[in-house]
């Protein structure tokens, strides 16, 4: 073969496509994932999503879900050594520390992570225990008063906060108002109005104008 014939190649060879070593398990209807795809998806974060289907009882599940998630739960985020993180708002912080987006000024910290608390004790108990007694689950009258009392006060308490700041932290957007706001995208299938916390409903708006943003009905199908 004559030498020009053999000749490196002078343009520079197309990349091989790359895979995201971050693999999150998420599911569909669930909020708790929502959280850790939403600040993915906002953040532009490369990374593999998996759907589980929790119709299926926990042992059968595939097995590399089973051995990540150590409390048979969804999210779970694997990193790329393979470490697995559980619990969403643990990996909302993880992921804000790695990725330096949606973390709040170096300030706003501590009140970031206060939200995260309150979420998951309120907001992020009752809204999503009312709207899974209503929509699977069937519950008696007296639970659903609880539930439904409890939604109705913690929506209270963000409109209250949200009422003077566009967002929960005054920097910005941040990982409180992606864990908060997680369920609430679904308020209609609790019977609440959005309507009635005109700050919480305007709220939601700002975060679902936000560059990149994807409902969860989208952001979790398979
Ligand atoms: N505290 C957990 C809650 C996670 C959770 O409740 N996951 C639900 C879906 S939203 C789940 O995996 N349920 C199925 C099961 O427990 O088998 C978190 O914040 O990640």
């Amino acid at each position: 073969m004559p030498d020009r014939q053999r000749a490196m190649p002078t343009t520079t060879p197309a990349q091989a496509p790359t895979t995201p070593s971050l693999l999150l398990y998420g599911a569909v209807g669930s909020g708790h994932s929502y959280k850790v795809r939403s600040l993915l998806l906002l953040s532009a974060t490369a990374h593999r999503y998996q759907c589980i289907s929790l119709d299926t009882p926990r042992a059968p599940r595939p097995a590399a879900f089973v051995a990540a998630s150590r409390f048979g739960e969804v999210p779970v985020l694997v990193d790329e050594t393979g470490g697995a993180h559980c619990q969403s708002n643990a990996i909302l912080i993880h992921l804000a520390q790695h990725t330096h987006r949606f973390g709040g000024a170096p300030a706003e910290r501590g009140t970031v992570v206060e939200w995260l608390f309150w979420e998951s004790n309120r907001i992020g108990f009752s809204v999503p225990n009312l709207r899974f007694a209503l929509r699977w689950a069937p519950q008696p009258a007296d639970v659903l008063d609880y539930l439904r009392a409890r939604a109705t006060a913690d929506l209270a308490t963000l409109d209250q906060t949200l009422a003077s700041t566009e967002f929960l932290l005054p920097s910005g957007p941040t990982i409180a108002d992606l864990a908060c706001s997680a369920y609430l995208f679904w308020l209609a299938e609790t019977g609440i109005a959005a309507e009635d916390f005109a700050h919480v409903a305007r709220w939601l708006d700002s975060l679902s104008a936000l560059p990149s943003w994807v409902h969860p009905d989208k952001a979790l199908a398979p």
